[in-house]
């Protein structure tokens, strides 16, 4: 999608347009007073105080009409520049700006602003020089935004909108926004029943309804599998931990405002952990450990609770009860390379495995002339740094850098992607710390016979499990492969008078292989069921009639095909058995 604020055109006309859309406010609300209306990514938002009045969608068509009315009446915009004194003048009827004017530097500022017929705004511009020149712009939705974005203070409305400089520009656009739309996780969790809220549970904690509790358990077992095949060792731990482990390993002095308040049972004092590493960090160290042990690989489907704050919580994909796919693994300062790509190969093939091909690589790297911000081992932090680099370099991985960004505890990788709707989220992390294992006085033997403490890196693959699939639900747009699928094949007879033995018959078969199957035997048109089997983004339907009962055929179509095939009975379980098995993504 394309990026309106970096391109030069359309940030002119996104911003002039936003101008336009206060003009038409004005008109038909002539009481409005208008705070800020910058250029965003996705087009603009103006952000309006108009009284008590909350906006409804009529509103934002009659805004509209009246936005279209004043682009058309080819009123010049014009700049002028005006001295504070002057500004603090002529703006004095509206608070908002005179907030904006006051907090200028000084007297001598100029300060600019532009006019189109009977509006005038302060603004830096530029702007298009008629208001003609906007003609292709849509205003998409409206929601309330506290003024300074501070939940004690007044709530305005925003109305967000966007402007194309031609019509198959922002058909486009509207286009791609409703498919995006369409395939937010939040609308198929629902249509296909993954997961539901429910306001007695709580803000940001969803359950996993059967159909998304079996992906997830699909999903366990895949990266399970994978990880005990690279010597990972898993573990269970308890998902609270008392105040006291999170003063050891210094979170509750800098991770506080993201946990859940505390609670005190008998004498002790616990929190709901935001993070397993403190509990991993005592496993390494309930057993003496020499060089030769290392690295060791503690793993965990862990769940965890951050406190989000309720505005930013979204189904899957950012909630306040977690499980993180997580590991903590322990390293001498010679493994962090060698681990650490090992780390970015299983990313990467995780990743192929799925399919997923649009994400960036963010590695974020200390700032060096900040001494304060950053854990000081200076010859660490060189050497990791560059190892990491290094690695990248090799398996000819395309990331960039984030100087600045490092935890305080070490560097570490990030893997960012896209959601349908919304900023942009980490997915996989794997993150160097210098500093926990020494919080938790671990150690090992090295061959000198010398106490040594080891490096941890933290990592988590799918990120967590909750934000992963709903990364998934968007890039399948719902149609799983078969390996995933809650409902993998759908049997449905031509006729239920002659066809339902046999396809009771295959339906067993399959049911007893373990494959998730459903028998459509309603009394229902066939062109119905098949229909319904595609909407349902059922992967395999099977459609079984006179020639298949006779000669033990399977004829079967995928989702998204109508071509249909037709193989032996048993033949076609094999094929399906081994699509399940190499657990196929529709890519690869
Ligand atoms: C990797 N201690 C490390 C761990 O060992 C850790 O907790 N890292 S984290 O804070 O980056 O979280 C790991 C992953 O959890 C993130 O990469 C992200 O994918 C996922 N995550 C973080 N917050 C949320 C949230 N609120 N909802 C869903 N997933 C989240
Ligand atoms: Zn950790």
């Amino acid at each position: 999608m394309i990026n309106i604020k970096e391109d030069k055109q359309l940030n002119i006309l996104n911003h002039s347009c936003a101008h336009l859309l206060a003009q038409a406010v004005k008109h038909l609300y002539p009481e409005a007073k208008f705070w800020v209306g910058p250029v965003i990514e996705e087009g603009f938002y103006y952000d309006i105080d108009l009284g008590d009045k909350t906006l409804t969608n009529e509103d934002l068509v009659k805004i509209e009409k009246e936005m279209k009315r004043c682009a058309k009446a080819d009123k010049r915009i014009y700049r002028e520049e005006i001295s504070k004194t002057e500004a603090l003048k002529r703006f004095k009827d509206d608070p908002y700006k005179i907030d904006l004017i006051s907090r200028m530097d000084d007297e001598n500022t100029v300060i600019s602003c532009y006019t189109q017929g009977d509006f005038t705004d302060l603004c830096r511009g530029p702007h298009v020089d008629t208001t003609k020149k906007m003609k292709y712009f849509k205003l998409i939705k409206f929601s309330g935004a506290y003024f300074k974005a501070d939940s004690k203070n007044k709530m305005l409305q925003r109305i967000y909108g966007v402007c194309f400089e031609t019509e198959e520009d922002l058909n486009n656009y509207l286009n791609e926004l409703e498919e995006r739309k369409q395939r937010d996780h939040r609308k198929i969790g629902k249509e296909q029943e993954l997961f539901m809220n429910h306001e007695l549970v709580g803000a940001g904690m969803p359950i996993w309804l059967p159909n998304g509790a079996l992906i997830r358990k699909e999903l366990e077992n895949y990266i399970y599998e994978k990880e005990r095949k690279l010597g990972y060792e898993h573990v269970y731990s308890p998902c609270v931990g008392t105040v006291d482990l999170y003063k050891t390993s210094g979170h509750w002095d800098h991770y506080k405002e993201n946990m859940f308040p505390s609670m005190k049972v008998d004498e002790e004092e616990f929190v709901l952990r935001p993070m397993n590493c403190p509990h991993h960090m005592l496993v390494y160290k309930n057993k003496l450990h020499s060089y030769r042990d290392l690295p060791i690989r503690i793993g965990e489907f862990a769940t965890d609770f951050r406190y989000e704050a309720s505005g930013a919580v979204k189904g899957l994909e950012r909630v306040r009860c977690m499980c993180q796919n997580d590991a903590h693994l322990f390293v001498t300062a010679e493994q962090i390379g060698e681990e650490f790509k090992k780390v970015v190969s299983l990313i990467l093939d995780v990743y192929k495995d799925f399919g997923i091909k649009e994400y960036k690589f963010r590695l974020s790297l200390r700032d060096k002339e900040d001494k304060e911000k950053y854990f000081d081992d200076d010859e660490m932090w060189n050497k990791a740094e560059d190892k990491l680099r290094e690695v990248l370099n090799e398996l000819k991985v395309d990331y960039f850098e984030a100087i600045g960004e490092a935890a305080f505890y070490g560097p570490k990788l990030d893997v960012e992607v896209k959601p349908a709707v919304g900023p942009e989220v980490t997915l996989s992390t794997c993150q160097l710390d210098f500093l926990l294992p020494r919080k938790f006085d671990l150690s090992y033997v090295d061959k000198n016979g010398e106490k040594k403490v080891p490096v941890v890196l933290h990592r988590a693959i799918f990120g967590t499990f909750d934000r992963f699939t709903a990364f998934l639900i968007e890039e399948t747009k719902g149609a799983f492969p078969t390996w995933l699928a809650p409902v993998q094949v759908n049997v449905i007879p031509v006729n239920n008078n002659y066809h339902l033995e046999y396809a009771n018959e295959i339906f067993n078969l399959l049911k007893e292989k373990n494959i998730r199957v459903q028998l459509d035997d309603r009394d229902e048109k066939l062109s119905y069921k098949i229909r319904e089997a595609q909407t349902k983004k059922i992967p395999i339907t099977l459609i079984l009639g006179d020639k298949e009962k006779q000669e033990n055929l399977i004829s079967y179509r995928r989702h998204g095909s109508d071509k249909t095939y037709c193989v032996e009975k048993n033949m076609f379980i094999e094929l399906l058995l081994n699509e399940i098995r190499d657990k196929r993504s529709k890519e690869n």
